[in-house]
């Protein structure tokens, strides 16, 4: 199959194509730049002790990014625990975000306005609640969007498969945007199926489908563009190839099931690297762009921090708190008596 590209390995641009203006480019690399070092930081304070576990996003900036530049404020997105670059960019409070990964109780919700679901850890599960939410919009009459982020290792799961059905048959406004990093934790893709693409699986609900370079963002959000304007009518599966430069999580290593040759030869296609080369060649990087990016982004995530960490962290009657609305007399007793404690 086709794959959509835009950009070589050194950041050339492949064909004739029609490139956005430029700030669309140096924002897409901003917030690449953004997401990367703010990835960085969370993973070392896990390794501090400051952080509970952490699930990295380094690799996979470009289809995230692209995606959350093609929505509107109306549109939802229904994330998975890794796909932190996007939900900021559609609102996500970064404080939000380090709370979850700290354990906080009420870190993973979104403020009231921001449309992004509570991050989702059970595999595939997210799915089936975007097509919900993309059910809600078609019968509201909203023209709102859902867009929702997944791995390889969730289109086995059969969430994966009555999500994608039921949307076709309804034509839903759904995305679906699988993030094909070859991995599910250790299992690489090609035990994980017998199709040679992802897409495979889609096609048989016969819905429109993309399969894109996801290490390369100028593919990525032509694709993403195309997928928004094609969901109006019926859900759109897209496929981007990247892969995880770092471990699963902070409690992974991946130096036990895969080669280091590997990891090199995906360090070579890193969609930074490819798009300030590209950005470098039209006259639209230099380094003090590229400082002026890491300062705000270092003053960013140093101030959410020190927020955070002169708070007190929420209290075990906070967390059961959060789980009725209305918690049965069981659940109330016990919150009571950890209150009395506190
Ligand atoms: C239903 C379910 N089964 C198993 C797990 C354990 N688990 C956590 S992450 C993961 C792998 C998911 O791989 P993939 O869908 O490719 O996403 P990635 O982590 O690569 O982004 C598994 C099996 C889980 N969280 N939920
Ligand atoms: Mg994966």
């Amino acid at each position: 199959m086709e794959m959509t590209k835009w950009l070589d390995e050194q950041g050339n641009l492949i064909g004739d194509v029609a490139v956005p203006s430029d700030d669309v480019l140096k924002t897409m690399y901003a917030e690449m730049k953004r997401g990367r070092m703010i990835d960085t930081k969370m993973f070392k304070m896990q390794r501090q002790g400051r952080m509970a576990l952490v699930a990295p996003v380094s690799g996979q900036e470009a289809i995230q990014v692209a995606s959350a530049l093609v929505l509107n404020k109306e549109d939802w997105i229904a994330p998975s625990y890794r796909d932190s670059v996007a939900t900021m960019l559609h609102g996500m409070p970064l404080e939000n975000i380090i709370r979850y990964f700290k354990g906080y109780s009420d870190g993973g919700g979104a403020p009231e306005g921001v449309n992004v679901l509570p991050v989702q850890i059970i595999i595939a599960a997210q799915m089936l609640h975007a097509t919900g939410v993309a059910f809600a919009s078609k019968i509201k009459g909203e023209q709102a969007r859902t867009v929702t982020f997944f791995g390889d290792g969730a289109t086995s799961q059969g969430d994966f498969h009555e999500a994608l059905n039921f949307a076709a048959v309804y034509k839903l406004p759904v995305i679906f945007v699988c993030q094909n990093n070859q991995y599910a934790i250790s299992t690489p893709v090609s035990k994980q199926m017998n199709t040679e693409t992802i897409v495979e699986r889609a096609k048989a609900y016969n819905m429109a489908y993309e399969y894109v370079d996801g290490n390369d963002i100028l593919a990525c959000y032509d694709v993403m563009k195309r997928a928004y304007d094609k969901a109006q009518d019926g859900p759109v599966f897209v496929e981007a190839v990247t892969y995880r430069l770092g471990p699963h999580t902070t409690s992974d290593d991946p130096k036990k099931y895969r080669e280091q040759t590997e990891e090199q030869q995906w360090q070579q296609k890193d969609p930074l690297v490819r798009m300030r080369a590209f950005l470098e060649a039209r006259g639209l990087w230099d380094a003090a762009f590229e400082r002026a990016i890491e300062d705000r982004a270092s003053e960013e995530i140093e101030e959410a921090v020190a927020k955070i960490e002169e708070t007190p962290p929420p209290t075990l009657a906070d967390m059961l708190e959060k789980v009725y609305e209305t918690p049965p007399t069981l659940i109330q007793e016990q919150i009571d008596g950890l209150r009395g404690n506190e």
